[in-house]
């Protein structure tokens, strides 16, 4: 497999996971959320992709290197383009604040709930692009971290950035996977005892095979971070060798299914490539050149 089908795979599939995400809301099977699929001439994405995109623009223009104040600018540009796509509460009132002109974006993520600044999961649901850029990098995850804290404070909202971003690079350079061994290598880099059990937990689970829905109710699907990330990776590592199967287990639960769509879709595409998405679907992807432009030009970038 090649790096850049990986690239590829990594960043539409991050952004196919977050589009079939949105769609299932209300679907009680597989089914009915194919035959949705179908029935649809575009998939629409939400602000997971287009933060996403926000991160790879910034990436791009600075030729690689992590610049929060830069990162945090493209953010707010992007909003102000498309604010209907579904942001979070946080994001925008970081904008506003930078706006004001007094603080720069890391000091105002600080002060974002009541001081204690998010633990959302949108530093994670983004994260497809920095990943698979830094995979070959010993610090991917110190990466992470830098493009977390331009609005994500919190001690989880930084780790779950982290963890993803290790979990997409090490799945991008991957040819074959053990799951429960991946599983506990993430636990022991998280740097969180939250993470730490929550990935321990989520070998656990694949060991006793159970299913998606009591995996769902075990590790959490919902908005905070601790509760979405731990489900994406097991949504991947339930079913590595099929990015159709991993998406499934992924959104057919009831809770935030874009954005554990849009993780489980980086960490998918990242270790089988773009040519396992499903065709029929990349097909419909609103905005799928640009996201091939860019995951063509951070390839580039990485070779450079
Ligand atoms: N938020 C949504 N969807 C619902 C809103 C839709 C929208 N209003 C519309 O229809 O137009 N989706 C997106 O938000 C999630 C990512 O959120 P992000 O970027 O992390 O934002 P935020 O506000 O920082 O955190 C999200 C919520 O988490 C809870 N929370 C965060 N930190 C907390 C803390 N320290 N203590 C307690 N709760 C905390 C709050 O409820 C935040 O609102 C993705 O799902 C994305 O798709
Ligand atoms: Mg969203
Ligand atoms: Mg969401």
């Amino acid at each position: 497999m090649s790096s850049k089908s990986r690239f590829k795979g990594c960043l539409l599939g991050s952004a196919l996971g977050d589009a079939v995400g949105e769609l299932s809301f209300e679907c009680r099977d597989e089914g009915e959320l194919k035959a949705k699929l179908r029935e649809k001439d575009r998939l629409r994405y939400t602000d997971d992709t287009a933060m996403a995109i926000g991160l790879a623009e910034s990436l791009i223009e600075k030729k690689g290197e992590i610049d929060q104040e830069h990162i945090g600018e493209t953010f707010k540009e992007n909003y102000k383009e498309e604010p209907w796509r579904g942001y979070g509460q946080g994001p925008p009132k970081i904008f506003k604040m930078v706006e004001k002109g007094k603080r720069n974006y890391v000091e105002c993520a600080e002060t974002l709930f009541g001081g204690e600044g998010s633990k959302g999961n949108g530093s994670a649901m983004r994260i497809a692009p920095v990943g698979v850029f830094f995979s070959i990098s010993e610090n991917v995850y110190e990466k992470a971290i830098k493009t977390a804290e331009v609005t994500h404070a919190h001690p989880l909202g930084k780790d779950g950035a982290g963890v993803l971003a290790l979990c997409i690079g090490r799945a991008s350079l991957s040819d074959k996977i053990s799951p429960e061994d991946f599983a506990l290598d993430m636990a022991e880099r998280s740097e969180t005892e939250v993470f730490g059990k929550k990935l321990k937990k989520v070998a656990e689970l694949l060991k006793s095979e159970v299913e998606r829905e009591e995996a769902a109710q075990e590790l959490g699907s919902s908005v905070l971070i601790e509760k979405s990330v731990p489900y994406a990776i097991f949504s991947f590592l339930k079913d590595p060798k099929s990015y159709e199967k991993a998406l499934m287990n992924a959104v057919l639960v009831s809770g935030d299914s874009d954005t554990i769509g849009a993780m489980t879709g980086a960490v998918s595409g990242a270790y089988l490539g773009d040519k396992a998405l499903p065709e029929a679907w990349v097909d419909k992807l609103e905005n799928v050149s640009y996201l091939k432009k860019l995951s063509e030009r951070l390839f580039e970038l990485r070779k450079e």
